[in-house]
């Protein structure tokens, strides 16, 4: 320590000897692998909000252009979206520790100096900037989204959107270079065996590890190693392991949810609530009274081309009432098991408003007046399917102030934001 720089740009300020090709390609190539299913599940999740159908589902400007690979979100599997979702924010909160471990192993070249050697060079490190800028822009706004439900109301969807696609791209270029590095550090360090990149006598490099050090990540003046790489590797392990565990269980349900205690919708008591299942959004927090839902005040308008009906509840309790099991599955990842419901489908309701068949697109709005989440569209393909309700029952009781009294929306494989509670209007027509 006596004769330590003390300028980050000096390579010989940077005296971890586990800094290394090895250690870095490992990491890297664990991210390449989460990141492409992180971004796939991304893409999914944004063709399961339909944004094509109407404005209301998604009004990301200039969208169009980057939505080329939309595709109609089917009505099923019901639990397809618990399941991509799910997949999504977990592998998103496991990679955490992956994500600033490899960072941290390549940190002394984002001080290197010169600042560029030369035009390619300079590109590299502008590519590099948007790898880097744009991998902790997503991370840190999916965790803040999960975390603090929706603390950028209306702007979290576009900024993460449109950051993934800069993301993405900064990434594809990085793997299509790194790539073959990581392969091959990997494969000589299998040949070598295990421990051996750091010798006893603390020099991270000699022989054929030096050999090994292919991207030069290698301290040039490595201090004594206080834990081998591969005990170094298995603590990124363990912390991610430890935060896969305390996370999964708010899409699994079952006595698994209990260890859901990094999720704000898992932890001990997930399921409290009436109903028996977790509740997003309460009547009182979305200004919902009971004066307006009460059986009095409360009528459902109908509108289609057939013109305009107004139904209570007791006038939807007589019509035929059908019941499917259909979980809630949240974009921050967490989700219900199949819970029973109960109430008047979609395409009855249809049929009633003009649409014989009961294919139509549907705009629903809430009696809520305020909040992005008070209105959705539903394609003629979700109106259609014989599970899509409008629920006025779940579990056997009827539904909960919290869960949507008098009425809501429940259809199969639809991302939970469009489960409209609270419903006091039905229109069918074309949204497209
Ligand atoms: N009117 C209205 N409907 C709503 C919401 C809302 O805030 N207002 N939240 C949605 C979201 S984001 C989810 S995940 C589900 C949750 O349903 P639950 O509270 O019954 O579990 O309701 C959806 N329906
Ligand atoms: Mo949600």
């Amino acid at each position: 320590m006596r004769d330590r720089p003390r300028l980050p740009s000096s390579p010989a300020f940077w005296r971890s000897p586990l800094r290394g090709t090895r250690f870095t390609a490992v990491l890297g190539l664990v991210l390449l692998g989460g990141i492409t299913v992180l971004f796939v599940t991304g893409l999914v999740s944004y063709a399961a909000y339909s944004p094509d159908l109407s404005p209301v589902n998604d009004t990301t400007p200039g969208k169009g252009l980057l939505g080329f690979y939309l595709f109609d979100w089917p009505a099923g599997p019901s639990w397809l979206y618990r399941l991509t979702q799910g997949v999504h924010v977990t592998l998103g909160v496991t990679l955490v520790p992956v994500l600033l471990a490899k960072l941290w192993s390549v940190v002394p070249k984002l001080f290197a100096l010169p600042p560029a050697r030369s035009l390619a060079h300079a590109l590299e490190r502008i590519s590099l900037l948007l790898l880097v800028g744009g991998g902790l822009f997503e991370f840190t706004t999916g965790l803040l989204n999960i975390q603090l439900e929706y603390v950028f109301p209306g702007s979290f969807y576009p900024l993460h959107f449109y950051g993934a696609w800069v993301f993405m791209s900064a990434f594809v270029v990085h793997a299509a270079l790194k790539t073959p590095v990581a392969v091959r550090a990997v494969r000589s360090m299998r040949a070598e065996g295990p421990g051996r990149a750091v010798s006893s006598s603390g020099q991270a490099v000699g022989g054929r590890s030096a050999v090994a050090d292919e991207a030069g990540l290698a301290s040039a003046r490595p201090a004594e190693p206080t834990v081998s790489r591969r005990g170094a590797l298995r603590l990124v392990g363990a912390g991610a392991l430890l935060l896969f565990l305390t996370t999964v269980g708010q899409s699994l349900g079952g006595p698994l949810r209990r260890t859901a205690l990094l999720a704000p919708h898992g932890g001990a008591d997930p399921g409290g609530g009436p109903n028996g299942f977790q509740i997003n959004k309460t009547a009182a927090y979305a200004g919902i009274t009971e004066a307006e839902t009460s059986a009095d005040a409360w009528r459902l308008v109908v509108t289609g081309p057939a013109g305009t009906v107004r139904l209570g509840r007791a006038d939807l309790l007589r019509m035929p009432q059908h019941s499917a099991s259909l979980p809630i599955a949240c974009v921050e990842g967490w989700s219900t098991a199949d819970q029973w419901w109960r109430g008047v489908r979609l395409r009855d309701l249809a049929a009633l408003a003009g649409y014989d068949g009961g294919a139509a697109d549907l705009l629903v709005e809430s009696l809520q007046r305020h909040g992005a989440f008070r209105r959705a569209a539903l394609s003629a393909a979700q109106v259609s399917d014989p599970r899509s309700l409008l629920a006025l029952d779940v579990n056997g009781e009827p539904l909960s102030p919290d869960h949507g009294y008098p009425a809501r929306i429940i259809v199969p494989a639809l991302p939970g934001v469009h489960n409209t509670k609270w419903v006091a209007r039905l229109t069918f027509g074309d949204l497209r």
